[in-house]
């Protein structure tokens, strides 16, 4: 079934399509249009961010426990529709089923978070210098948050941002990409009708990239949007930083990665093998947090290359409602973007993990393959060893299903190849040693770091986010992002009765310093 989908600013449909109109496809079978998205222009960003406005201040008059049951009900009805949702994911994106299904639970597992967050959201009193005075902290609500997502997550990611930021009082307008559209639209119906949101709580736009950054533009200058949240490259991550940082403002970052893997030789190299596979391969490659490349410990590299070559060889590719690790890329884009890095490979490398690489079709086949491979984008996974740093593949993300490999030869080494990539999102060690693990720890540049787990696949209450290519060190996720969407306020309350000065009006103890110990 085709569906058509469109902006909803303020609670009503936007007309038309200002932006033209784009067929979302299922890259499992690519010609099956699963929605025709209709764009909206920078003018309808910028009416979404102004509805926002107008509705947030009656939003933040909600009481904040009654916020925090309008997101326990969204959860329940998340959860009631947790299988069409994921089906919808799978044949939007192509993410295997198993995984849509994850991915929805992930939204379950943020609304579970925050419902009780609407009965703490703490504020602090802190004692003052002074008798007869108060100091209090207080919480706010930012405002109108802007919250723009890629289509690899496209309702797990963006649940993130929406949840905490609508809970904390703020109302919300989320631009959803382009491709995952129809997945994005039946959440934001979830979540609207779910909490029984206000018109204008929560807008929905739909939009190119060029247009959303015109909106914006728009939307800053005009006062109307207070805190961005984005997730995406780095690239636009850096032009997003750029835009709102000539309003004073700082977005929250969610970008690229070059995730690492340190595979020492302590390391149960079976375990080792299964996670890069995961973090590898899963999503073919194509989350945040994927693994980029495996570094591992010169005695152990040509048993780990042997044995990762053999399960990458025997991995299931293929259908993404099969039993697959992994189906197509998300999009065209994406596949385009993919075949330009396997570019980079070059004459020193030796190229592993199946019967060829490049986009499986039936003259370039991959054995063991389930389903038709010429009907959707499917691409080869592909292992790249022997990577040098001065590599191309070895400094940038490479968004699917490429691992590389490199060696090390000792600790020190393995944390400096880690963060020479420059990115610093998610990593993983390895080892049964504890002085490698907080070695490592202490020493990578990663905002997340697994020991003995994959790269990907973040619980969904620990900080989340990076640092350098990856992001500006804002975290999501927990009572950590508690400080993206609100603001700290603190009051101090006198009723002494007289001005009390600050720093001056204020009693001291006298000490007898030179007192000593007889012996
Ligand atoms: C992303 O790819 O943008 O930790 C996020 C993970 C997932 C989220 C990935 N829970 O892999």
């Amino acid at each position: 079934m085709s569906r058509v989908v469109t902006s909803i600013v303020g609670g009503v449909p936007a007309d038309g399509a200002p932006g033209g109109e784009v067929a979302s496809t299922n890259p499992a079978r690519t010609s099956e249009v699963v929605a025709t998205v209709r764009l909206g222009d920078g003018g309808v960003f910028v009416a979404a961010a102004r509805a926002a406005r107008a509705a947030q201040p009656a939003w933040a008059d909600v009481p904040a426990p009654v916020r925090g049951r309008a997101i326990a009900h969204i959860g329940r009805l998340v959860e009631a529709n947790a299988e069409p949702l994921a089906r919808l994911v799978t044949r939007e994106v192509g993410k295997p089923y198993a995984e849509a299904l994850g991915e929805v639970r992930e939204i379950v597992d943020t609304c579970d978070f925050f419902l009780g967050e609407g009965r703490r959201l703490y504020g602090q009193t802190v004692p003052s210098e002074m008798p007869d005075k108060q100091l209090l902290t207080f919480r706010n609500p930012v405002g109108v948050v802007s919250v723009i997502t890629a289509g690899n997550f496209p309702v797990a990611v963006p649940s993130w941002y929406l949840i905490p930021a609508l809970l904390c009082g703020n109302a919300v307008l989320w631009k959803p990409a382009e491709y995952s559209a129809a997945s994005s639209a039946a959440l934001f119906e979830l979540i609207v009708r779910g909490g029984g949101l206000p018109d204008g709580v929560l807008n929905l736009v739909l939009a190119d990239g060029q247009a959303t950054y015109a909106g914006l533009d728009q939307a800053l200058a005009g006062g109307y949007v207070d805190k961005v949240g984005f997730t995406g490259s780095s690239a636009v991550g850096a032009r997003i930083g750029e835009l709102t940082g000539r309003h004073l403002q700082s977005p929250c970052l969610e970008l690229g990665g070059k995730n690492p893997m340190v595979v020492t030789p302590s390391a149960e190299l079976d375990l080792a093998v299964e996670a890069a596979l995961f973090a590898g391969f899963g999503t073919a490659g194509q989350r945040c947090t994927s693994l980029g490349t495996v570094l591992v410990h010169d005695s152990v590299h040509d048993d780990f290359v042997a044995r990762f070559d053999k399960v990458t060889r025997d991995m299931p590719v293929g259908d993404p409602f099969g039993d697959v690790v992994y189906g197509p890329m998300l999009d065209e884009r994406f596949a385009a973007s993919f075949e330009n890095y396997l570019g980079w490979i070059e004459p020193h490398h030796r190229v592993l993990g199946s019967t060829g690489t490049g986009r499986i079709t039936a003259g370039n086949p991959r054995a063991g393959f389930r389903g038709d491979p010429g009907s959707g984008l499917f691409y080869h996974p592909t292992i790249v060893d022997g990577l040098r740093q001065a590599d191309a593949i070895f400094r940038n993300e490479t968004f699917g299903p490429l691992v590389g490999v490199a060696t090390y030869g000792d600790m020190a080494e393995a944390i400096r190849l880690a963060n020479e990539p420059g990115y610093g999102l998610s990593s993983a060690i390895y080892t049964q040693r504890p002085d490698e693990v907080f070695a490592f720890r202490r020493g990578v540049s990663a905002g997340m770091v697994s020991v003995n787990n994959s790269t990907s696949g973040a619980e969904a209450h620990l900080p989340f986010g990076g640092n350098g290519k990856s992001g500006n060190g804002s975290r999501q996720s927990g009572i950590w992002v508690l400080d993206q969407f609100t603001r700290w306020q603190s009051v101090n309350w006198d009723y002494s009765g007289r001005l009390q000065k600050a720093q001056m009006d204020v009693a001291d103890l006298v000490p007898d310093a030179s007192y000593r110990l007889s012996e």
